[in-house]
């Protein structure tokens, strides 16, 4: 059995884009909206305070009945028992952390070209993201913006459950979600609201 996709929104953490609010409080907010999964994504810190850090998301995360995906580390998720783990596009191929994870655990992968989303459909990830569709300060190192139009050529040629990313705010999900896709991602939209649950609640009621 496929690991079950039961979220639409997948909350990408950045705890320097908070407006130095905790990230366990961000995500207590969003789990009380009703977000159904987080992407925790703190690359820059030594692994085991990552873990630290992890392990108090998961609290939050197992409370609400969050699914909790880690960004780029398999060991982190292992070592946790996290949902799932999220892999960039220069990470270890999907096929490999499948052997290391088994078939209950979710695997997401970042594509940034149709023929990434091809590569992780065929290779068996769970899901995919595609981006950046929008301009994001959180991310230029991909150049440009891929665009509406590239996400739906996309959506059309694959099956993959997928999820927008870049750039995706409450005021675009609708043209996002008239594309086909699965879902979206976000950091800054929610990361940085002053109000992080009535932003949760707007977003969800889009969706
Ligand atoms: N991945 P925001 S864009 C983490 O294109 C991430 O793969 C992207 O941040 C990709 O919601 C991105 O603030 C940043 O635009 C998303």
């Amino acid at each position: 059995m496929s690991f079950l996709i039961d979220f639409n929104h997948l909350l990408i953490t950045d705890r320097k884009n908070t407006g130095g609010r905790p990230l366990t409080d961000i995500i207590t907010e969003a789990g009380e909206a009703g977000l159904r999964a987080v992407q925790f994504r703190e690359k820059d810190l030594p692994l085991r305070e990552q873990m630290k850090m992890a392990l108090e998301i998961q609290k939050i995360t197992q409370q609400f009945g969050m699914k909790l995906f880690i960004n780029d580390r398999v060991d982190l998720c292992l070592c946790i028992d996290a949902d799932g783990v999220h892999l960039p596009s220069t990470g270890l191929p999907v096929t490999v952390v499948r052997k290391m994870l088994g078939p209950k655990k979710g695997i997401g992968v970042s594509c940034h070209m149709l023929e990434d989303v091809l590569r992780a459909e065929s290779f068996g990830a769970d899901f995919a993201l595609l981006g950046p569709i929008y301009d994001t300060l959180s991310k230029r190192q991909y150049g440009k913006p891929l665009g509406i139009d590239y996400l739906k050529e996309v959506r059309q040629a694959t099956t993959i459950p997928l999820f927008a990313v870049g750039g995706v705010r409450k005021d675009n999900i609708a043209q996002v979600m008239q594309t086909g896709a699965d879902g979206v991602a976000m950091i800054s939209e929610i990361m940085t609201a002053e109000n992080v649950r009535e932003r949760c609640w707007a977003i969800l009621n889009l969706l």
